[in-house]
């Protein structure tokens, strides 16, 4: 196996590249790398090593569709070339294709979702999204004025990151614990969290948690929105598949020893929030109700039954 697949796959298993987004373009990097290394001119070769790359990357982590999406939208035609040199070319274009169209949707997302956000709001995030984070810097680079209650998102405290990331950019940032979240919405005008996934019906799954912070925003009357690309749009969802929800090690827990050992631990690390409790979408292709997804998904895909 080509060590440069190894690598972005164990990146993503360890979590070191975390965040849809970037596991999705580290997925067609590193198909591109993988391509632009190939050594051999056999075909049947090629697409047996590809097929392999394509399965390593896939299982690095089971719940975004974007690493889906980007592993597959790299790969597109690349099986069915009549030589290695044309797959190679067939890959590299496609790859950067979808990395350009990735970055340039996240501007898109930046600039539609930076409008939603007034002077004298108070914005509420969750776990670290460079969607949710994008909205709020552009919004700041705006001139609103605005402050931003950020939760901490154990037990990997991805918000860490995004009070660091808000702070650098000089947003008026807070940091909350998770159990805050209830208590503090009574202060917050509007959620911004991102996607890892959004279904055809459309449900959002992202961090755990994301959940508990819709349910406390529907309570207050406050506006919930989901920032996805939308190829976090999964088109198994179409054909009925349920979204695997990834269950990560106690380690990430506790620590050996500190709780007795006939206690389990369950660490599920992403859960599902229901249409009914999401405002809107934000999109590349603009604020669209989670009513919508369906349709966009069978444009983009078409419906075809596997
Ligand atoms: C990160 C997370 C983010 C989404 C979207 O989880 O849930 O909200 O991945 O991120 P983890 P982005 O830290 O486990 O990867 O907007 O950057 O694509």
């Amino acid at each position: 196996m080509s060590s440069i697949i190894d690598t972005t796959a164990e990146s993503i298993r360890s979590m070191e590249i975390r965040g849809a987004g970037r596991i999705a373009r580290a997925g067609a990097e590193a198909l591109r790398g993988f391509a632009e290394t190939y050594a051999g001119n056999d075909l049947a070769s090629f697409r047996a090593d590809l097929k392999a790359a394509e399965q390593t990357l896939l299982a690095s982590r089971p719940t975004a569709v974007s690493l889906w999406n980007g592993v597959q939208s790299s790969l597109k035609g690349a099986y069915k070339t009549e030589s290695v040199d044309a797959a190679r070319e067939l890959i590299l274009a496609n790859s950067r294709q979808f990395c350009k169209r990735s970055l340039e949707a996240g501007d898109m997302i930046a600039r539609i979702g930076a409008k939603r956000i007034c002077d004298g709001d108070t914005v509420m995030t969750h776990c670290n999204s460079s969607m949710a984070v994008g909205i709020i810097e552009e919004a700041h680079r705006q001139g609103k004025e605005f402050k931003v209650y950020a939760t901490e998102s154990r037990p990997w405290r991805q918000g860490i990151i995004t009070v660091t990331q808000l702070a650098e950019a000089g947003v008026d940032t807070t940091l909350i614990i998770d159990s805050a979240v209830r208590s503090v919405m009574k202060r917050t005008d509007k959620v911004f969290v991102g996607a890892d996934t959004v279904t055809s019906h459309g449900a959002l799954i992202n961090k755990i948690g994301t959940s508990q912070l819709a349910l406390a925003a529907h309570e207050a009357r406050v506006q919930f929105y989901a920032c996805a690309e939308t190829y976090k749009f999964s088109p198994m969802t179409l054909y009925g598949d349920m979204v695997t929800i990834e269950e990560r090690d106690i380690s990430e827990v506790v620590r050996p020893g500190e709780i007795p050992a006939s206690v389990k631990v369950f660490n599920p690390v992403f859960d599902s929030t229901p249409a009914a409790y999401i405002d809107a979408i934000i999109t590349e292709m603009g604020m669209i109700s989670p009513g919508s997804v369906y349709g966009i998904m069978v444009e983009q895909f078409g419906y075809k039954e596997e």
